[in-house]
């Protein structure tokens, strides 16, 4: 039965678990009550007092003034929001808050919004009568930090920031020292920003009421009256929405709005601060051609008739299959799609790929395999409704720190989390268990948790009956495995296993989470299958807080998949050998589009090596910096005819172009990225291109047409209207109807979308899971080369920085992470008379690298670990070309390596900002 409330004796529905103060908003609209310690992302606090109103039992009965943020809204309570008495209440408290305050406040012109002159306005104060009350006019301002500054004489104490750092980031850095009217806050130790834990996340900058903790402003202009332009960040694949203030067509900050679904008004520093890319002076601004050997500037006329040119002499003399392309996981879904239509349509060959190759390519074969969906069972939300996490061979809180820091806040308040990483990752603090194996051991570590499942009895035997097959054979194949064999591989002691196992299978709701721990092995697929087995047996899938969550990595790897950026599958996930599809393909295309699998990345390299591929088109991926064994891909490039590559920068891989296209970052241009929870999201034109450059997609249709096919102008609708067609999955996505906040696919025809994957069956045709069995097996890396290189060398990321960093190097960030260096433990460290900060040279069969060492325990003995960031260090020219035997993902994971003092002296090459 619906129960009523009253705002000023006229009756409203209460909902379930409101406040007073979100049902006064609720009905009243946002700005009805002000506010001033409350802010929507943090849980009510009831400080300052300032959302008072007057509260009573019956209807003009006796009344009571109480703080509405905290305060539950209950049936047949009589509210009234604005009696005199809490008028005169709410202007004598801002008024004491102002007296603390400098008094230019009212008058001053902050670079954010500021909520205390908004709610001064609002309660009616203009000036105040005590100013002679301030007390602490005099702190001393923080300068430290690229990004932040904090003016504490403008401090009110309302705890915003404090809480936001440990509420929305978990990371506890800021605080209120002292009491009385010597309350004031501090950093860390009473350190400064640059000195303290602060991971620059900005959630305090953003929910401080006045600008004593502010984002650090270029110039003085006020945000305030800017224009804004809500977009998805280009980062990782957590798609957090950005709100972007520009004025004259320059960016002036973002902040994230409160009700994205994706983010919920948080962002990493990544998504908040590094945006000064986009206009920085090393931007390519002008196409480029080689002649005489040197990359001459030309004209976009030019350089067109060039690459049509050579691209239909190569054509005409040795194939479409002489050449390929690479399109880019960083831009939108529509450019992706056009890309991958040139190359089947326009060219005619299937040899078309993307960054997925190296990153979740298993994940996509393995979850097809297993449940016929190679996607994100689940959503991020899920979070809230989980008793379990576990996470395998994923780093949250540095490479999707948004999703990280929601995990912290799960596990900090008493979920179960599980980690499985040979590194002390972040969360592996909180969390229950951390499994640290020997990385490459994932398949064994998975059969021993599998196994105990079985023997303990802790199967979850309707949900294998009913939604799955193959286990009969499964568990006969696990139940013959050898414990203490496996316990000796993994190194993990077998009971921890058991325990984790357990847990993991009795939580009502256990939710899974895997990166490239799990993906970048010689068994990668076969771990996915595993990690599908774990869920299905356990029944934790199809149901609220559980699933398969692999975290995808770029901004838009999901949506380059599923635009058809692979060689195998066209848009849609088709497979481009069946006669069917083959034939739905050319009418739809209106062209003969090939019906044999096309080249994958490594292929292609071994292809040019071979002399056998001619040309290839790369759009947005810095292969000689990213892809493992940098030698063999530069030899690759070398010996190419055409080298096409479209950046916004000089990568290390542009340096080997024959022509260079000067594209636009995703500022500068609008369409759709597709999050790791298939959340398709608007992304929208904040800026202008940079003169002399194109967008991807402007630069992809104009080529198809003076290749004779005619592609209608680059616009977002057109090209999801197309989309929508080709892809069933996409079926009901308009531009329009996709709104703030997007829609998870599948989108049925009305728009209808899918937060969950799998409720009642699975995609394969038999509508049942496949339990596969695998058994672990020592990657050819190891047995060919253990004995030589005794160390393994793995790689993780760091949150300041963005796979090959041009455009994160290119902003505050390289201020405060500087280089890549070698994690290695203090027993290794010791055993070769290192020191902290030395440099070492690391060596595999491949090459070698010189890096500094930074001794750690974060690392188990005879492990090192480094980031791939810098092309001064170019770690992967250490890195091996063993693939994953299903998908072809690199090994990069695992890499035999020996160290030693390097003589070399070495220092980063510093980019100004
Ligand atoms: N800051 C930042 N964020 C990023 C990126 C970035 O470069 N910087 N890149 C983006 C991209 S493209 C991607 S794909 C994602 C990647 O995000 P993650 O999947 O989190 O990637 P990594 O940190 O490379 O590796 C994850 C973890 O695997 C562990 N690991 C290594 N070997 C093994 C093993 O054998 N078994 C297990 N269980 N674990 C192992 C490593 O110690 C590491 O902690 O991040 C995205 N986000
Ligand atoms: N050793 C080691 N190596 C690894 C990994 C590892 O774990 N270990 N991880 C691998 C993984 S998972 C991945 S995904 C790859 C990532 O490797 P890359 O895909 O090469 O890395 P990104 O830095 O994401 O850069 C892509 C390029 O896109 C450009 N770009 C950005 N936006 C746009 C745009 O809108 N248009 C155009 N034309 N260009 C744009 C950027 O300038 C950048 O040069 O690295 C892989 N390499
Ligand atoms: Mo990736």
């Amino acid at each position: 039965m619906t129960k009523f409330a009253y705002i000023n004796n006229q009756p409203f529905p209460i909902e379930k678990g409101e406040t007073m103060l979100s049902f006064l908003r609720r009905n009243l609209g946002k700005k009805s009550i002000p506010t001033l310690c409350d802010a929507p992302n943090l849980e009510p606090f009831g400080s300052c007092r300032v959302c008072s109103v007057d509260v009573a039992l019956q209807q003009d009965g006796k009344t009571k003034a109480m703080a509405s943020c905290h305060s539950p809204v209950f049936e047949n309570a009589f509210i009234y929001p604005d009696s005199k008495n809490i008028q005169k209440l709410r202007k004598n408290i801002i008024e004491l808050v102002l007296t603390d305050h400098p008094l230019d406040c009212l008058t001053c012109e902050v670079n954010g919004n500021c909520e205390l002159q908004d709610v001064a306005a609002q309660v009616g104060i203009r000036a105040v009568r005590y100013p002679e009350g301030a007390n602490h006019l005099d702190r001393e301002k923080d300068r430290s930090h690229p990004y932040m500054t904090s003016d504490l004489s403008k401090c009110i104490n309302c705890y915003r920031c404090v809480r936001a750092c440990d509420e929305v980031q978990g990371e506890f850095v800021l605080n209120m020292a002292g009491r009385g009217f010597d309350a004031h806050i501090i950093k860390g130790f009473d350190q400064s920003f640059m000195q303290s834990d602060c991971v620059s996340c900005g959630a305090c900058a953003q929910a401080c009421p006045t600008s004593a903790i502010s984002d650090v402003f270029e110039s003085k202009s006020v945000v305030a009256s800017s224009e804004k332009t809500r977009t998805v960040c280009t980062y990782c694949g957590v798609g957090c929405n950005l709100e972007v203030s520009t004025k004259n067509g320059k960016i002036l900050s973002i902040q994230a709005p409160y009700e994205a679904e994706a983010n919920g008004g948080h962002t990493c520093l990544k998504g908040r601060y590094a945006f000064k890319f986009y206009n920085h002076p090393d931007r390519l601004r002008t196409p480029l051609i080689r002649k005489n050997g040197d990359l001459v500037e030309s004209t976009w006329e030019e350089a067109y008739d060039f690459i049509c040119s050579k691209l239909t002499e190569i054509k005409t003399n040795f194939g479409p299959d002489a050449i390929a392309g690479i399109s880019s996981a960083r831009t939108p879904n529509e450019e992706n799609y056009l890309m991958q239509k040139f190359m089947r349509a326009v060219i005619g060959t299937n040899n078309i790929d993307c960054c997925a190759r190296v990153c979740h390519s298993p994940t996509a074969l393995g979850m097809q395999r297993a449940f016929g969906t190679g996607a994100a069972t689940n959503s991020i939300e899920d979070l809230n409704h989980t008793d379990c996490i576990l996470i395998i061979g994923a780093n949250p809180t540095d490479a999707h720190p948004v999703t990280g820091a929601k995990m912290k806040q799960k596990l900090m308040k008493g979920v179960t989390g599980i980690v499985i990483d040979p590194r002390r990752i972040e969360l592996a603090k909180y969390a229950t268990y951390h499994l640290q194996l020997r990385p490459g051991t994932n398949v064994a570590l998975l059969n021993m948790m599998l196994y105990f499942i079985i023997t303990e009895d802790a199967v979850d035997k309707d949900f294998v009956d009913n939604r799955t097959e193959g286990f009969k054979e499964f568990k006969e194949e696990i139940l013959k495995l050898d414990i203490d064999q496996l316990e000796c591989i993994t190194g993990v002691d077998k009971h921890l296993v058991r325990e984790a196992s357990l847990a993991y299978a009795k939580a009502n709701a256990g939710m899974e989470f895997h990166g490239l721990g799990v993906t970048e092995h010689s068994q990668g697929t076969f771990t996915v299958q595993l990690i599908s087995d774990l869920a299905m047996i356990t029944g934790n899938i199809g149901k609220k807080g559980a699933g398969v969550n692999p975290l995808r990595g770029q901004n838009n790897v999901q949506g380059a998949a599923d635009m058809g950026a692979q060689p195998h599958q066209g848009a849609g996930y088709y497979d481009v050998t069946d006669p069917e599809i083959n034939a739905r393909y050319n009418t739809f295309y209106r062209s003969k589009v090939p019906d044999h699998v096309g080249y994958k990345i490594p292929e292609m390299f071994d292809a040019a090596i071979n002399g056998s591929l001619k040309a290839l088109w790369l759009i947005g991926e810095d292969v000689v910096q990213t892809d493992p064994n940098t030698q063999k891909v530069i030899r690759a490039m070398n010996n190419l005819d055409l080298l096409i590559v479209q950046e916004i920068f000089m990568t290390e891989t542009a340096k080997y172009a024959t022509v260079i296209l000067p594209g636009t970052s995703f500022l500068e241009k609008s369409g759709t990225f597709t999050n790791g929870e298939r959340r398709i999201q608007r992304v929208n034109k904040v800026v202008d291109p940079l003169p002399g450059t194109k967008s991807d997609g402007e630069i992809i249709v104009e080529i198809m047409n003076r290749m004779g096919y005619p592609q209608p102008p680059y616009t977002p609708e057109g090209m999801l209207e197309e989309i929508s067609q080709i892809v069933p999955f996409f079926a009901g996505v308009t531009w329009e109807n996709l709104t703030d906040n997007g829609l998870q696919w599948p989108v049925f025809e009305g728009g209808k979308d899918t937060k969950m994957l799998h409720q009642k069956e699975f995609k394969r045709s038999s509508g049942k899971g496949k339990f596969t069995f695998i058994n672990w097996r020592e990657s050819k890396e190891v047995e060919t080369h253990g004995e030589e290189y005794p160390y393994i060398i793995t790689t993780n990321r760091e949150l300041e920085h963005y796979n090959c960093g041009t455009m994160t190097r290119r902003t505050g960030n390289v201020d405060i992470l500087t280089e890549d260096v070698l994690m290695i433990h203090p027993k290794d460290a010791a055993d070769h008379f290192i020191e902290d900060g030395e440099m070492v040279c690391v060596e595999s069969a491949r090459g070698k690298v010189d890096i500094k060492a930074f001794i750690t325990d974060e690392v188990r003995p005879g492990v090192f670990s480094s980031t791939f960031h810098f092309p001064e260090i170019m770690l992967n020219n250490i890195t091996s070309d063993v693939h994953d035997s299903e998908a072809m993902c690199p090994e990069y994971k695992v890499v035999m390596c020996r160290i030693r003092k390097s003589k070399g002296k070495f220092k980063t090459k510093q980019i100004s900002t």
